[in-house]
């Protein structure tokens, strides 16, 4: 009997479409294969394999995420992959390895708990992460103090013992002052600065113009704020410093991790138990993603692409050359279609018409593509401009697998339900494109994808689906069967014999740089965008359910501004940018300090807020600034108003 599945309920995508004389229309599964693999040999035999370009699914498994970016360099050829990473936490993986060697986060959920101080740093946590913040409340009972940094008195900032709330962008600054006052009070950590880092002297330098008060008319933030946390960070047993997209979502947002990892250098703060770094991740399987090598330029395991000797192991298992060099990111791969050399692209589980910045741009260079495979469970905005539509099971309860959390555990997933109507498996799915492009792919099982991951990822070589289930999840690495890594990561930092301390990790020295957007007198106001509880990003799988917490979409201003605007609670008004505007009900926010606005991304389809954002990206991390455009508000010319 077959399984009844509730999904059919919510308008779930149940079979193949493809685009004839300009419309959808539904089709077998044959025809549209066909078609997809058909439109991607076209494009690479006529300009070859860098017009391809893959967006792989951070929802779903590690097992689908290899064989996607597999897909990518064995079957396409080229090393165009990547994911919605890039819009959040790519910044973090590129600070954390430059510092460390290694892009994930440093510590285990349960030394939250344990902790005696935990920085909550551009986090919404209480919203957007609210397992992880369950160990934070656990910590804060147990007598942790804890700080939030954000510009919004946000629920995560009702929790902790100190709110510093700070200007948009403005977060070098800050860290810099803290770290001046560390050093000035004589409470950095000489030993760990010695023994395990370099570049100390430079930094101290460095941050030296920033006092409390230059930094507190800078940031906004008193300077005895900014001193208690200075000295309460300095002088824990054990502290926890965690960030996430106020932190990333900037155009200098690598600097900015690297900004906030210069603390823990300072006071050893890394590499022990309790004391770490960790950017909560975003999508479920978002690290995961990564860890397979669904990112230009990483292998399986996070192995770099330029080292010969890791693509020569690759190259063997796969049969295959493999290019030696990095290939696009999604921001460098839509610049690439405005400039035609990406002409064909194949989005799995994304929904960039409606999640990238300057979304008119966006939708602009994806119609110029030759050829979009659009895989997904949902019929998205992205999906209609598609001319091929794979209709996908939904990973978290449709498939088989392992998805990795933000502290590098690996779980096992299962498969409870069978996906609606004819929707498959994305790993069938791309083992079926494969197989039409000449490559006889057959996996019998997601645990045979991930056997060969193991082969080829020291990082999970250890974990067997039987040791996964056996201890609930294992964090990498792992490299053998019988081993049990500690939950945190760089204990060798701490080493007192230096070969086997490894690479020293180097201080960052970095300039403060403000929005790109800048405020003027025609955009007076500062635009930050982000999350509420009761929405998931585009609202491609939240919205279609009432919910009694939900209230659409808003423009979030302060007591102040409403008053000075003279703009009522509900009434609909006019918000613009340099880019675009959108329409949508005020909604008063004691949280927000005069002159900021917030937004969330979850209701595009009636308010399209990334109309108003900036493309402005970090040049190291690709990673756009979400979190900063200038905007104005207009009230709209009613009868009412008169
Ligand atoms: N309920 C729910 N949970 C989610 C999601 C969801 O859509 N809904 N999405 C998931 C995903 S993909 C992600 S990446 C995570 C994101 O999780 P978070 O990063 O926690 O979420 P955001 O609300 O985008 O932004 C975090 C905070 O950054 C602050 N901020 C803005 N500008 C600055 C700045 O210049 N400096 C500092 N210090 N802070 C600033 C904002 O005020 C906001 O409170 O959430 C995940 N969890
Ligand atoms: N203004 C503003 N914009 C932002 C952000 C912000 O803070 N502000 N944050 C950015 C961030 S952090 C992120 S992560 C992006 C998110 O951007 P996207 O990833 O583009 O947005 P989602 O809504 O999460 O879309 C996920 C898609 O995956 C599909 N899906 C779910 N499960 C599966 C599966 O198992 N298989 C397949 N094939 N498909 C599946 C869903 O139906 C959905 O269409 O948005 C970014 N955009
Ligand atoms: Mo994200």
């Amino acid at each position: 009997m077959k399984k009844r599945n509730r999904a059919e309920h919510y308008d779930r995508l149940t079979h193949p479409l493809v685009r004839e004389n300009g419309e959808l229309r539904r089709a077998t599964w044959e025809e549209a294969l066909d078609r997809a693999a058909e439109g991607f040999r076209r494009n690479v035999a006529a300009h070859g394999p860098d017009t391809f370009a893959m967006l792989s699914c951070a929802r779903s498994t590690n097992e689908m995420n290899y064989v996607g970016q597999k897909f990518t360099r064995v079957v396409m050829g080229t090393n165009n992959v990547d994911s919605c990473n890039r819009t959040c936490h790519a910044p973090s993986v590129a600070g954390l390895s430059a510092a460390f060697g290694s892009g994930g986060g440093t510590s285990s959920y349960q030394e939250v708990e344990d902790a005696d101080v935990i920085i909550m740093w551009g986090s919404a946590a209480r919203n957007a992460h609210p397992i992880f913040f369950q160990h934070v409340l656990k910590g804060i009972r147990k007598g942790a103090r804890m700080f939030a940094v954000d510009p919004r008195r946000t629920g995560t900032a009702e929790w902790a013992d100190r709110w510093l709330g700070l200007n948009v962008g403005t977060d070098i600054p800050l860290a810099h002052a803290v770290a001046r006052e560390i050093i000035h009070a004589g409470l950095h950590n000489t030993v760990f600065i010695e023994r395990a880092t370099e570049g100390f002297a430079e930094f101290a330098a460095s941050v030296e113009p920033w006092t409390l008060s230059v930094a507190e008319q800078v940031t906004g933030v008193p300077a005895a704020a900014i001193r208690e946390l200075a000295h309460t960070y300095a002088q824990a047993d054990r502290a926890q410093l965690c960030w996430t997209l106020g932190i990333t979502e900037h155009h200098n947002a690598t600097d900015n991790v690297r900004a906030l990892i210069n603390l823990s250098l300072l006071t050893g703060h890394v590499g022990r138990y309790g004391s770490g770094l960790s950017p909560l991740r975003g999508q479920n399987n978002v690290q995961g993603g990564g860890d397979m090598g669904a990112i230009p330029n990483r292998l399986p395991g996070f192995q770099d692409i330029l080292d010969p000797e890791i693509r020569a192991r690759f190259e063997a298992a796969w049969q295959t050359p493999i290019q030696p060099r990095y290939g696009r990111n999604l921001t460098e791969m839509l610049e690439g279609m405005a400039e035609g050399e990406v002409t064909t692209c194949y989005l799995i589980g994304e929904n960039p018409v409606q999640s990238e910045a300057d979304s008119l741009s966006c939708i602009k260079r994806l119609s110029m593509l030759d050829h979009l495979v659009v895989q997904d469970i949902f019929l998205t905005k992205t999906a209609q401009m598609a001319d091929v539509v794979l209709p996908a099971g939904a990973a978290w309860c449709e498939s088989d697998g392992t998805f990795t959390n933000s502290e590098r555990r690996v779980q096992r997933v299962r498969k409870a339900l069978v996906p609606p109507g004819e929707a498959r498996d994305d790993i069938w799915i791309l083992c079926e494109l494969a197989r039409r492009l000449g490559h006889d792919w057959r996996y019998e099982s997601a645990e045979e994808v991930w056997n060969e991951v193991r082969g080829l990822s020291p990082a999970h070589a250890g974990m067997s689906y039987q040791r996964l289930a056996d201890l609930q999840g294992i964090q990498w690495p792992c490299p053998s069967e019988d081993s049990l890594e500690p939950p945190f990561l760089h204990g060798r930092l701490w080493e007192t014999d230096p070969a086997k301390r490894g690479r020293l990790a180097p201080f960052a020295v970095l300039e403060h740089s403000p929005p790109v957007d800048l405020l003027d007198e025609e955009y007076p106001l500062r635009l930050t965008t982000g999350r509420r509880l009761d929405s998931y990003n585009t609202g491609v799988q939240s919205s279609g359910f009432a919910s009694p917490l939900r209230r659409g979409e808003n423009i979030e201003l302060s007591p102040e501004d409403a008053a000075r605007l003279g703009v009522t609670a509900g009434e609909e008004v006019r918000i613009s940018s340099r880019r675009g505007a959108v329409v949508a009900p005020v909604y008063i926010d004691p949280a927000l300090r005069p002159g900021l606005v917030f937004m969330t991304m979850h209701f595009p389809d009636e308010v399209d807020t990334n109309a108003l954002t900036i493309e402005a990206t970090c040049p190291i991390a690709g990673t756009a600034e979400f979190k900063a455009a200038a905007v104005r508000i207009d009230r709209l010319v009613t009868t009412k108003a008169g």
